[in-house]
């Protein structure tokens, strides 16, 4: 399998926290796979332009875009090796998730690293990374920098709905990780790799769970260091 991914200017930064959530999918079921992070501007040319975004998963002859998609494709395709899901209501609860990490972590996130992730960019894409992220965001780099500290001191009480899950179960998904708990992984690994601030406080459970995470299939996780 070929999973293609995002990277800084050096490969070894790959980042992109949709990527991630594959990555641990993939240790997940034990299936091998290459990891090819490209540029952002080289994404429209993988695979005959298959897709503006990554991941893209190549597995034999078949091509799959979307996180969430390749999630289900894996679950699907390898149903004896171990479950993402835990059945159908696991995979609608999962879409809940989803929804969280979308619409609360990763807009936060990208206010607080959006002018560092510019910085881990190779110089063509640092161009296209500015016009493409000032337009959507309505500000500058440097205005959005200069409000990083005020977002990441915020961004915990964002965290509750974790945190209430976490006081019951080790994992969102109970006993043992599923992809719920990569889809937050995604995005927590996100800022980890790429913010100059630390979001998570050492007290915090999320913390507690996030550092699991790190540690799961061979630490993967811990394979690309920490920027803050
Ligand atoms: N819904 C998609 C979102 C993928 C996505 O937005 N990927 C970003 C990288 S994290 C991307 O490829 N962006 C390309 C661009 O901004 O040009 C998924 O879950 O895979």
């Amino acid at each position: 399998m070929i999973l293609y991914g995002l990277c800084g200017e050096d490969p070894s930064v790959h980042f992109s926290p949709h990527v991630w959530k594959v990555i641990m999918a993939l240790r997940h079921k034990g299936l091998d796979y290459e990891l090819h992070p490209v540029a952002f501007t080289d994404i429209p040319k993988l695979e005959d332009g298959f897709s503006p975004t990554v991941p893209i998963l190549r597995d034999g002859d078949v091509l799959v875009r979307d996180s969430f998609d390749i999630a289900l494709y894996l679950e699907d395709t390898y149903p004896d090796l171990p479950s993402l899901f835990k059945g159908e209501g696991g995979r609608a609860m999962a879409r809940f998730v989803e929804g969280f990490s979308q619409t609360v972590l990763h807009p936060a996130i990208t206010k607080i690293a959006v002018a560092d992730i510019h910085n881990l960019l190779a110089p063509t894409d640092r161009v296209y990374f500015r016009k493409t992220r000032e337009a959507r965001l309505s500000q500058t780099l440097e205005e959005l920098a200069s409000n990083r500290f005020t977002e990441a001191a915020e961004f915990p009480r964002k965290l509750e709905p974790i945190r209430h899950a976490l006081k019951f179960q080790p994992w969102l998904g109970g006993d043992g990780p599923l992809f719920a708990d990569y889809i937050l992984f995604g995005a927590f690994q996100w800022a980890r790799v790429t913010a100059s601030v630390d979001i998570l406080k050492a007290d915090d459970p999320v913390r507690d769970w996030f550092e699991r995470c790190l540690d799961l299939h061979g630490a993967i996780g811990r394979s690309v260091r920490a920027a803050a």
